[in-house]
């Protein structure tokens, strides 16, 4: 009866959420379109070798034909906003290609300037025009001779050729209008400026850019040369797990993919990064908000990359009106919310099908990000400016939570736990219940954020009052009768005990409501609930096995930790690396970066816990740079599975406690001094006398 309730009421219908929006008004992310090099020849050709190199972003392509040697370098540059191919070959005038710009609808080209423009416009999906694109290509040669032409260029007997694109569209994150953007200047001033750099000024530039983050973390598991190419590495992990190399690679690529695709000042990364090659993107290439784009986060603070969190920052202050609206129509209430899904114009409605268009608490959970960026950095001026968001979504779920009349809790609902079924009394399947776990869990962490932000901006008024309040008499998580954390409010039966979201999770990781120390029998729960979901099948999605490892880290078992690791490099990754759901879907990649970082610190109790889950075939190891709450770098070395050398940098000054296999130590900081708490697998003595 709620179900076909809330369908009747509540549900959106015919725009697109569940997948198929590219050409209704949902809109879907899509590929800018292709740059095509035909060479034109059949010729056979040997050692050839293809990379892209982490170290600094750049992707190099060599190979052999009838004896010369040809080169490919490309790279894209966040400073000069172009993508750079440079083709050399070692024998003069060898180098000859008709280049293309394609994308499967929507365009035209034409040559103009020594430029080919690709261009278009795509639909509103209303019957009417749409988002507006430029895409321009010139090409900078030694020698030879080069035409533009409105099919393409023609490149002929060039000793050297540099091709350099830029592409933008007239987007604007800028409710309601999302227009505004000059696309056709911008692009024709990154081409001319671009083009008046050397190719090495363009590279340098790229790299010092790109090594300011990337170079800020290293992770060592082993001495292992590499020589082995990835895609091998990965088949051969299937039958023999033991690649600590592949390890460090997963680690640092997930990195990569972050720097890449979440700059400040651009959109969030979506369920595909920026990588799409479709135009109808699976699930549109949107954010999806009850998991996979906070996944898609997870890594951005710990791992030391805390700058590329800022555009789900944009995000969210992009969607307060339309939030706000969503949470007037369909609730009365005040604030802002948004439901399972959302994208670049601002959608909040609840998506196409109650069975999972009902997650109410995707608003919450978002707003939790912001309170992890600030706990990171301790920047105020960031809280000051997004503590706005965080009160409204506050506001809402005020509104929005009522007594139970049984017992006097404060639930939410009618809701659902994200996309799971269970069994209703009288046997029929249903998602919708009152007080689902996962609601009351980060609804709890909502408002636990609410009063950490209000007492760091000094802020005490009667609504804080009023959170504090709530807080408490919020319904709290639940032991079962199987000893197992209840997911729903009742012992129902589940339909698939594996099923891929735990939600029901969401206080232990990314939540910390429930903590092996401080509430042992939550955690006890929880990890019976994880051992069950694994028993039945669970983690079959790369994203649901990557959430896996974060879970388990966060219960301190390495072993189950990595067992889940393997499961995504071995069931859930394409030969380059990309995550699959499958389809390609990112956030296994993030998520695993995350979940490593978590097996080596964790700061979410308020204290930094150091090694907490280190697998025991990880005997020896170093890893440097990584973030923790409060402010603090650390580096951690490791020999024979004992930690050997422990340093703390603390950039804002304050104590710093430190908790290693059981032992805890506290440290008196100061801002922008370094700690050496273990040296050579000692605890140094000062350290000692301060421990209380
Ligand atoms: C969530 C998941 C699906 C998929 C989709 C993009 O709804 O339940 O498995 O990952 O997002």
């Amino acid at each position: 009866e709620a179900s076909s309730l809330t369908r009747k009421t509540q549900i959106s219908k015919g725009v697109g959420t569940g997948g198929n929006g590219a050409n209704i008004p949902y809109g879907s992310f899509q590929t800018l379109g292709d740059l095509w090099l035909d060479f034109d020849n059949d010729i056979s050709f040997e050692n050839y070798h293809r990379e892209l190199d982490l170290e600094d972003a750049v992707v190099r392509i060599s190979y052999t034909q009838n004896g010369v040697r040809f080169k490919r370098e490309i790279f894209v540059s966040e400073p000069d906003q172009v993508m750079v191919v440079k083709l050399t070959a070692d024998q003069p005038g060898k180098i000859s290609f008709k280049g293309q710009l394609t994308r499967p609808e929507k365009f035209t080209t034409t040559a103009s300037n020594e430029q080919l423009i690709m261009q278009g416009t795509l639909s509103d999906g209303k019957g009417g025009e749409g988002l507006q694109y430029m895409t321009r290509l010139t090409a900078v040669h030694k020698k030879g001779h080069i035409d533009y032409s409105d099919a393409g260029i023609t490149v002929e007997n060039a000793d050297e050729v540099t091709l350099l694109l830029s592409a933008s569209t007239d987007y604007l994150l800028d409710y309601p209008t999302y227009k505004g953007r000059d696309y056709k200047t911008i692009t024709n001033a990154n081409l001319i400026q671009s083009k008046q750099k050397s190719y090495n000024v363009l590279l340098d530039t790229h790299k010092k850019d790109y090594q300011n983050y990337y170079k800020r973390v290293s992770l060592n598991l082993t001495s292992q040369p590499d020589t082995i190419p990835t895609d091998v590495r990965l088949q051969n992990f299937k039958t023999n797990p033991s690649d600590p190399y592949l390890i460090e690679k997963l680690f640092q690529y997930g990195r990569y993919l972050l720097i890449s695709s979440s700059r400040p000042g651009t959109l969030p990364a979506n369920l595909q990064g920026i990588w799409t090659d479709k135009i109808q993107t699976p699930w549109n290439g949107d954010y999806h908000t009850n998991v996979n784009v906070q996944m898609n986060y997870w890594p951005a603070e710990t791992t030391n990359l805390g700058e590329m969190h800022l555009p789900l920052f944009d995000l969210l202050a992009s969607i307060q009106e339309p939030g706000a609206k969503t949470a007037q129509v369909h609730y009365n209430a005040k604030g802002w919310i948004l439901h399972p899904v959302t994208n670049v114009w601002g959608y909040t409605s609840p998506g196409e099908d109650s069975s999972w268009g009902m997650h109410i608490s995707g608003g919450a959970w978002l707003s939790t990000h912001i309170m992890e960026h600030y706990y990171f950095t301790l920047d105020k001026a960031f809280l000051e400016k997004t503590y706005p968001i965080l009160k409204a979504s506050a506001e809402f779920y005020i509104d929005w939570l009522i007594k139970d009349p049984e017992t006097g809790e404060l639930v939410s609902g009618p809701s659902s736990s994200p996309e799971n079924t269970f069994l209703a009394p009288d046997g029929t399947r249903s998602q919708i219940c009152m007080a689902p776990a996962h609601d009351q869990q980060v609804i709890w962490h909502l408002f636990k954020n609410y009063i950490d932000a209000s007492t760091a901006l000094n802020i005490n008024d009667q609504f804080l009052t009023k959170i504090k309040a709530a807080q408490k008499e919020l319904s709290q998580p639940k032991i079962g009768s199987d000893g197992r954390l209840m997911e729903w409010n009742e012992e129902f039966e589940e339909v698939e005990p594996g099923h891929r979201h735990i939600s029901h999770l969401f206080a232990l990781h990314p939540g910390y409501q429930i903590d092996v120390n401080k509430t042992p029998e939550l955690a006890q729960a929880a990890r019976q609930s994880l051992d069950f979901r694994i028993k039945n099948g669970g983690g079959h999605t790369g994203w649901s096995a990557s959430w896996l490892i974060n879970q388990y880290a966060r219960l301190g078992d390495a072993e189950l930790a990595k067992i889940n690791l393997h499961k995504v490099i071995s069931e859930s990754l394409s030969p380059n690396l990309f995550g699959l759901h499958p389809p390609f879907q990112i956030d296994a990649n993030f998520g695993s970066t995350a979940g490593i970082a978590e097996m080596l610190l964790q700061s979410q109790s308020d204290e930094l816990s150091i090694l907490p889950a280190l697998p025991k075939d990880w005997a020896h190891g170093e890893v440097k740079g990584l973030a923790a709450r409060g402010g603090f770098i650390v580096d951690i070395k490791w020999e024979s599975g004992k930690l050997m050398d422990l340093k703390v940098m603390s950039k804002n000054g304050g104590i710093c406690k430190l908790r290693y296999a059981g032992r805890e130590m506290v440290l008196q900081t100061k801002s922008g001094m370094t700690y050496s708490p273990v040296k050579n697998g000692k605890i140094m003595d000062e350290i000692s006398s301060s421990r209380n």
